[in-house]
């Protein structure tokens, strides 16, 4: 029903990204796309481009007078160091600039590069790059703006960078995201945040990288996004889908998916109780979905991101051409990027839930859709 597609290399001219399935009617605020795109480059960690750059927005079809056509949203967002990579990255002409032949290891570059039979792994690392996940954080930003409309929030923060974490009693609300965003790592913990950036103080020190874990959370849901009804339906199924997606994404779980493993089932479910005319839960283990249909309120996810595998002192490769055991090659590089990997996570859980929400109430425009979910909640709340 919402569909996108995102397009553009890394350091070429722009990347592009074509959002299709939007109702109409819905309020469409370019500055907000910007200001997302803008907290992507977000977190202590983050390399010299992060710094140079600026994500330049162009909003090219699909929105007339601050509301959705229904028609396909099309984002353009201009890479501003283009002037530099022009002939590099040109389109026409032969190759100028080194041919990269040592592969990074933990990186798209070697099996790239056998797949597609390429010879330099520019032509792969230009695409598997993170750089495109700007794209994404532009078409979830547009499915941010439909959800709220509804109600429904999504947030991210921080709750492990390398060994430093964050107390698990620290639970952001819905309304916590200005306060995640102004942490250095967006913790919503003072206490881990301080121990994370040392952790990425002493990583940078020597010359290493690192990973971390994340979580999104969805407040606002309706009962019943999803379906047990076939494999392919399940909500908790297209969120792992979409979630682990993400560039250096290793593992995703939803609620305390991993944790809950360890424990007794007399630990690991949320009682039903009737309380006030409304069927309620008191603990949140689940994390928002049973049978993979949302249960209604928030919805946790949580990714692991593994460390990032440009390194400053790269680790042994070898060389595509020669067959020499050498080390990979240097790219300028992040030390950590948990922070924005969090962004773009909100992205992706947003665009998943927007489908949901066209799936189960209509997709038409904002006017019916909303109506539609009225109607089913009052049954629901008549229950
Ligand atoms: C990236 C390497 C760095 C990051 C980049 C992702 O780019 P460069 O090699 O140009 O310095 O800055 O991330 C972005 C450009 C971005 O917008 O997030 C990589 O190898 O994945």
């Amino acid at each position: 029903m919402l569909r996108y597609l995102t397009a553009g290399e890394s350091h070429g001219p722009a990347l592009t990204v074509i959002l299709e399935g939007m109702p109409s009617g819905v309020p469409i605020n370019s500055k907000f796309v910007s200001e997302e795109l803008a907290r992507r480059r977000l977190g202590y960690g983050r390399g010299p481009r992060m710094k140079i750059e600026k994500d330049a927005l162009e909003l090219l079809s699909g929105v007339r007078f601050g509301k959705s056509l229904a028609s396909p949203i099309s984002l353009v967002i201009r890479n501003s160091e283009w002037s530099k990579w022009e002939r590099v990255m040109s389109p026409e002409g032969a190759p100028a600039g080194n041919v990269l032949t040592k592969p990074r290891p933990g990186h798209a570059d070697l099996v790239g590069m056998l797949k597609y039979d390429l010879d330099d792994s520019r032509n792969v690392l230009e695409r598997s790059s993170a750089r495109e996940t700007a794209a994404r954080v532009g078409a979830g930003a547009l499915a941010k703006q439909f959800l709220a409309q509804l109600d429904i929030t999504v947030i991210s923060h921080v709750v492990v960078i390398g060994s430093a974490q964050a107390s698990e009693e620290a639970r952001p609300g819905p309304g916590d995201l200005e306060a995640i965003d102004a942490s250095q790592v967006r913790c919503f913990d003072p206490e881990g945040e301080k121990r994370m950036v040392e952790e990425i103080e002493a990583a940078t020190q020597e010359r290493d990288s690192l990973g971390g874990i994340f979580e999104v959370i969805a407040y606002g849901l309706p009962v019943g996004l999803g379906s047990y009804v076939h494999g392919d339906r399940r909500l908790d199924a297209r969120l792992a889908q979409a979630v682990m997606s993400i560039q250096a994404i290793k593992g995703v779980e939803v609620g305390d998916g991993f944790a809950n493993a360890r424990k007794r089932g007399s630990e690991s479910h949320d009682e039903i109780f009737y309380d006030a005319g409304r069927f309620t839960r008191r603990t949140d283990r689940a994390g928002g979905t049973e049978g993979g249909v949302s249960m209604g309120g928030a919805l946790r996810v949580r990714a692991a991101m593994k460390p990032l595998s440009t390194l400053r002192q790269p680790l042994r490769t070898v060389d595509v051409k020669t067959k020499d055991s050498v080390t990979a090659f240097k790219e300028r590089t992040d030390v950590c990027s948990v922070p924005a990997a969090g962004v773009v996570g909100e992205s992706m859980v947003a665009l998943v839930l927007a489908n949901e929400v066209l799936e189960k109430f209509g997709g038409d425009n904002l006017g019916d859709i909303r109506k539609a979910m009225e109607a089913y909640q009052a049954r629901i709340d008549g229950r």
